[in-house]
């Protein structure tokens, strides 16, 4: 390491970034995919109210809560928070029959396109053909805007215009097959997509994410034996008992083929799954493989009937956790994401939650996410079989203990109620109730209306603030960080004298000592979201700046240390966590709760103040290049840290090993 130490506190109050207003001049010439080096800005919002033209026209329980309001209400609410205005508008096309078959059977779209003159009676015999269906003589010309709006965001954010989007659409896409609707789709638009950007961009690699309750076994089979697309899915499975009842929906279908390994499917086997139990999955399957991945394009299935007051999902993950599910993947793949609407069927659940993701695509900073933060077990179980279902097919989880639990905590009770609901002759309440409001979804309305008054707090400017000792080292900082050296060395002389008289005599130290609270002050303020300052006397710094922190009145820091360092910090009072990736061992401390040494044989490089900088400023995010897999000494070393913690911070839980149950 260089003289000078490089510090970072980060603080809880992590905010964002801003929009660089650089436009992408040069942006890549349509049909040629390149990357370039300046990442594109802006963010398209794809919606026409041509797509709310269709609805149910006979009674018909399975089908009625896929309703036009679904979308009217989301694009309601992203006016209502005056996030459309700041999107970039992009208009709808047509799909074309070219691009549909790219997915579909020529006979498959012949008869979807003969139910634009059907009669009712007509209709409702072709939509009896398929599993949870209803046509209408709009259906037809809606699902062709569907994947051309799909389309529409792809050729958007492959050419640079945008850096990311969402399409919000009608019908849905990702339960229809070559030869088949089902559940309500009608074409698979993120397939389509995908197969569209392999071709027309020559792409290798692309993610999609779906995160809809719903199995997308459409998306599934299409890709099952293709390594150039890895799926993700997390969906209410409850072992096989939940629709679409599908074995092949469990942890063990991996793909086939050359697409073993791209095929990642996490199995609910509870409904109440909220949000720590979504980041988790994240954390400990998703993220790993898709960095091992290394994705050029995102598409996101984005269904928000994994959200809380969903008649169909019975989850409970609030608005904010697709915010953060939605930033993690802007991490990935140069921030090119396209979110494409699938299932949501509360209201008001669906479009506070579209909202959150467009927000965060626009990179507004973050609500937290408040709460215990903890995976239930039936969450720990069925991560802790996907992760030894891949572990052959990927480096990141080459040593991971390959023991899928049979007894899955959730079993017996499962076998129970299906045996109940067989035996069963009396409707249940919910079925007697017929089209009138459940109490579930009035209580949700309920949640979800001083739950968004809550968290929609006052964002601080979206500034990044610096402060560096030699100007020399100003070019290690992005155009878009301001340097700013304002504090008043009086005040702080004072303010240090009081613990360290000596500290005061260093005209060097003090110096550095000011730029760190100069910061910090920015940031307290709320002036700034979030800094970065050169240091010469880190753990002096350190010190003083937590202590000015807790003055302040803040309740938790997370210090984060890189390097070898002699702090001497009280840390029983759980205000603050710190985490010191260093080389050496750390033999005279030992590791607590609160103080997690992470001993890491690696170079912690100066050159991190330039990528720490540019992320914090949003310019752009770290490029890791090519894949390079974790030494086996580091991952064991994490592996080791996680069973001694995974006791108190229950976010590390990955496997039941090593942990008693009722804890
Ligand atoms: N009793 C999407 O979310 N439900 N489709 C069938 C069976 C069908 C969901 C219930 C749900 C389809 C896009
Ligand atoms: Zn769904």
């Amino acid at each position: 390491m260089r003289e000078a130490e490089l510090l970072r506190v980060s603080l809880r109050i992590h905010g964002l970034t801003k929009e660089t207003g650089r436009e992408n001049k040069e942006a890549a010439p349509q049909q040629r995919y390149k990357d370039s080096p300046a990442m594109a800005s802006g963010t398209a919002l794809i919606y026409d109210d041509e797509m709310t033209s269709y609805k149910l026209l006979w009674d018909d329980p399975e089908c009625d809560i896929e309703v036009p309001e679904r979308l009217l209400s989301s694009y309601e609410q992203l006016k209502h928070y005056h996030l459309v205005e700041r999107c970039i508008h992009v208009p709808v096309r047509e799909g074309t029959e070219e691009e549909i078959m790219l997915v579909h059977s020529s006979e498959y779209l012949e008869v979807v396109k003969s139910t634009q003159t059907m009669n009712e009676e007509e209709l409702r015999r072709v939509s009896e053909n398929y599993d949870a269906v209803y046509f209408h003589p709009n259906t037809y010309r809606c699902a062709k805007l569907a994947v051309g709006a799909t389309l529409q965001l792809v050729d958007s954010v492959m050419s640079g215009k945008v850096r990311n989007g969402m399409a919000l659409v009608r019908p849905p896409g990702h339960h229809s097959q070559r030869n088949a609707a089902n559940g309500f789709c009608v074409f698979n638009n993120v397939a389509i997509a995908a197969q569209y950007a392999k071709r027309r961009y020559g792409l290798q690699r692309i993610l999609i994410v779906d995160w809809d309750v719903h199995h997308g076994q459409g998306v599934q089979y299409v890709f099952e034996e293709d390594p150039s697309v890895l799926y993700y899915s997390w969906h209410r499975y409850e072992h096989q008992q939940f629709w679409p009842l599908l074995r092949e929906s469990d942890y063990d279908a991996v793909g086939q083929g050359k697409g073993k390994g791209f095929n990642l499917n996490v199995p609910w086997n509870k409904v109440g799954m909220g949000n720590s139990d979504y980041l988790a999955a994240f954390f400990h399957v998703l993220l790993p493989v898709a960095f091992e991945f290394v994705p050029e394009l995102i598409l996101v299935s984005s269904g928000y009937d994994s959200g809380i007051g969903d008649p169909e999902g019975q989850m409970n993950a609030t608005p904010e956790c697709f915010a953060h599910l939605t930033h993690f993947l802007m991490q990935l793949a140069n921030g090119r994401l396209c979110a494409v609407l699938e299932g949501g069927y509360h209201l008001k659940s669906l479009s506070e939650s579209v909202c959150m993701t467009v927000k965060t695509l626009l990179r507004d900073p973050l609500p937290q996410i408040a709460g215990e933060m903890a995976p239930c077990l039936s969450a720990i179980e069925s991560i802790q079989n996907v992760r030894g279902a891949h572990k052959p097919y990927w480096k990141c989880l080459m040593y991971e203990e390959a023991t899928p639990l049979h007894d899955l905590s959730t079993k017996s009770q499962q076998i129970m109620k299906a045996e109940l609901i067989q035996t069963s002759t009396h409707p249940t309440a919910e079925q007697a109730v017929g089209t009138t409001k459940s109490d579930e979804a009035i209580k949700a309305d309920r949640f979800l209306e001083s739950h968004m008054k809550k968290i929609l707090f006052p964002v601080p400017p979206v500034k990044t603030a610096a402060a560096i000792v030699s100007k020399a080292d100003a070019h290690l900082l992005p155009v878009s960080v301001q340097v700013e050296m304002e504090m008043n060395a009086q005040e702080l002389k004072t303010f240090v004298s009081a613990f360290d008289v000596e500290l005061v005599k260093e005209e060097k130290a003090l110096l550095s000592l000011q730029n760190v609270l100069a910061v910090l002050d920015k940031i307290l303020k709320k002036k700034a979201c979030n800094g970065i300052a050169e240091s010469s006397v880190a753990s002096v710094s350190i010190t003083f700046a937590l202590k000015h922190c807790f003055d302040f009145g803040l309740q938790r820091v997370l210090c984060i240390v890189v390097g070898d360092m002699d702090l001497e910090l009280d840390l029983d009072d759980g205000k603050m966590l710190l985490m010191n990736i260093c080389q050496k061992q750390q033999t005279e401390k030992t590791n607590s709760k609160y103080y997690i040494s992470l001993n890491w044989k690696e170079d912690t490089e100066i050159k991190l103040v330039q990528s720490v900088a540019k992320a914090l400023s949003g310019v752009s995010t770290p490029d890791f290049g090519a894949y390079t897999p974790a030494s086996q000494e580091n991952v064991l070393e994490i592996k080791r840290l996680r069973d001694q913690l995974q006791q108190e911070w229950k976010m590390l839980r990955c496997s039941v090993r090593n942990w008693v149950s009722g804890s």
